[in-house]
């Protein structure tokens, strides 16, 4: 048999990547990992715009596979900032000796699978061309920045910036007239200190969106020790929660709480802020009365908060609360009190043009010194159809989801053997704290080599059968949910002709991870193996 360069290639080195490298080699296996970075840390090496954050508290957002490695890392706030993320990333990285299995500044383009041959072979865009047993793609699920198609963009004379590209150096925006597109979580972050900063900052919002406040704070060493003195039972306890995060879910339905009560539950929630929020009732998510009690308690602290009636009515987020990504801010509603902020609503009448100095709404012409797009991302399926995946028989990926996403347990995909997606669409990866859900996929897919190995297997591959089945489960449990009711970046809404696909697994972590140990229990059930 043709042995290949690696016994496996891993595509990023984010959190996923990172961890999938030591694991794989502790077992003993050749392993390289390509990057397009300098660096390592994912999402957290590109999204280096102001006030950038996590909406994970920093002590459950961390790897827990090392006892040593979460006792000695110290956060220095409730929720850590992308800078100090990053430098975790970077940490772990020489804690463990990754980068010499690192290659930086490389973009996979093309992934190949020779069945004759049962060899990955990956094409890179430095021209280099790489082969392995296996491949695993740790491409991230918000990794392509998405920027809107509007007429002109290429004219202005300005600075654009995408919160998801920024750049390496100091954006000093003081004295300038700033344009921000997009109020989602990236939006929602960075306004505040652009206006700070900027002599005039506009606001260009299509949809106002759903946000608590953060109540960040500096970690007390203290409360920090105590947590570590506890940490396995705390890991374990969030392990066992729908999200994986910690936080206390109370479960009752609203329908039965007094409004008073409910009013207290919230306002309880507000100050202690983070997504908990939505735990405040067990059927907030399900029935949407019961959810428009929290909407409407979100609405009226917009309404207290705000000086101006009309920009309050114009911040207020109408619809489901938690449809799309709840929000987590400091002092965001607050900033439009400013004199230098502006908000423009470009729902009735969009955005029409970029021109060299500025942006065109309807009749108005903002004159503008930099134009800053918090529009988003090509979420869970972008990073992975950037690359040209071909499978068994030539069978391409982008032919393959033409109309969606279709994957098996959001690990593997039929007709694409020993390919394996960590966090890939059809698992709850963006539903959970990131962290533990890369650190389960990770397990698998080590195990699952591990046990290809021991038992004289050289080839994985999920069958047809199993894929349907478990595409049409992660359908039906979202039909049963509120999330799966409005358009997000969830369901592929924010790109245009992306197909309309419910992505994530909203069965919940505890749930999920039981089903893919039950699978492995059985043999390895819905899957074909090899020698
Ligand atoms: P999001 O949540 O996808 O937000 C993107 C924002 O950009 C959102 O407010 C969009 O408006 C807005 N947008 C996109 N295109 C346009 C145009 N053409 N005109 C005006 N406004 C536009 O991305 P984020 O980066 O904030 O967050 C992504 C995830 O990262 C987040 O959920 C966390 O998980 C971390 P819309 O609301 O669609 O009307």
């Amino acid at each position: 048999m043709t042995q290949p360069d690696f016994d496996a290639i891993v595509v990023g080195a984010g959190f996923a990547g990172l961890y999938m490298l030591h694991r794989l080699r502790s077992q003993g296996l050749r392993v390289r990992v390509i990057e397009a970075a300098s660096d390592v840390g994912g999402t957290w090496y590109w999204n280096r715009y102001p006030g950038a954050r996590c909406d994970v508290e920093s002590m459950q957002y961390s790897y827990q596979f090392s006892d040593e490695l979460q006792q000695e890392w110290d956060w220095t706030e409730r929720y850590a900032t992308q800078p100090e993320i990053l430098r975790y990333a970077q940490y772990v990285a020489v804690r463990f000796d990754l980068c010499r299995d690192i290659t930086f500044k490389t973009r996979v383009v093309a992934a190949t699978f020779d069945e004759a041959a049962t060899i990955w072979r990956l094409e890179t865009d430095m021209g280099e061309t790489l082969s392995a047993r296996f491949c695993i793609m740790a491409t991230g699920c918000l990794s392509v920045p998405s920027i809107p198609d509007i007429e002109g963009v290429d004219s202005f004379v300005g600075n654009t910036y995408h919160t998801g590209l920024w750049p390496h150096e100091e954006v000093d925006f003081s004295g300038q007239q700033v344009g921000v597109i997009g109020t989602g979580s990236s939006g929602i972050q960075a306004i505040p200190i652009i206006a700070e900063e900027a002599e005039h900052l506009f606001v260009f919002q299509r949809s106002a969106h759903y946000t608590v406040p953060a109540h960040n704070a500096p970690l007390a060493p203290e409360a920090q020790r105590e947590v570590k003195a506890r940490y396995g039972e705390i890991r374990e306890c969030a392990r066992s929660l729908p999200s994986g995060v910690l936080f206390p879910l109370n479960n009752t339905s609203a329908m039965v709480t007094s409004a008073e009560d409910r009013q207290q539950e919230y306002e309880k929630r507000w100050r202690t802020g983070g997504v908990g929020f939505l735990g405040a009732f067990n059927d907030l998510m399900f029935d949407a009365e019961a959810n428009e009690t929290a909407a409407s308690f979100v609405r009226e602290k917009v309404r207290e908060t705000l000086h101006d009636p009309d920009v309050a009515e114009l911040l207020m987020p109408h619809g489901v609360i938690g449809c799309r990504r709840l929000c987590v801010d400091t002092g965001f509603h607050a900033t439009f009190n400013r004199d230098n902020v502006t908000l423009v609503n470009v729902r009735e009448t969009p955005i029409e043009r970029i021109y060299t100095d500025g942006m065109v709404v309807g009749t108005k012409i903002y004159a503008l010194d930099a134009i800053v797009f918090a529009t988003g991302f090509d979420a869970m399926t972008g990073a992975l159809l950037k690359i040209d995946i071909r499978g068994s028989g030539g069978c391409s990926l982008r032919d393959k989801w033409a109309e969606g996403p279709r994957a098996y347990l959001g690990l593997t995909l039929a007709g694409f053997p020993n390919l394996f997606t960590i966090t890939g669409p059809g698992s709850p990866s963006v539903f959970t704290n990131m962290i533990p859900s890369i650190e389960q996929h990770v397990v698998w897919i080590a195990d699952c080599i591990a046990h290809l190995r021991e038992n004289g297997f050289s080839r994985i591959e999920a069958t047809e059968d199993a894929e349907d089945a478990w595409i049409a489960h992660v359908a039906d449990v979202a039909s049963h949910h509120l999330r799966a009711s409005c358009g997000s970046w969830y369901l592929g809404a924010n790109i245009p002709g992306k197909p309309r696909v419910f992505m994530p697994y909203i069965g919940g972590f505890p749930t999920y991870v039981q089903k893919c140990d039950e699978i492995v229990a059985k043999g390895y059930v819905g899957f074909a193996l090899s020698a």
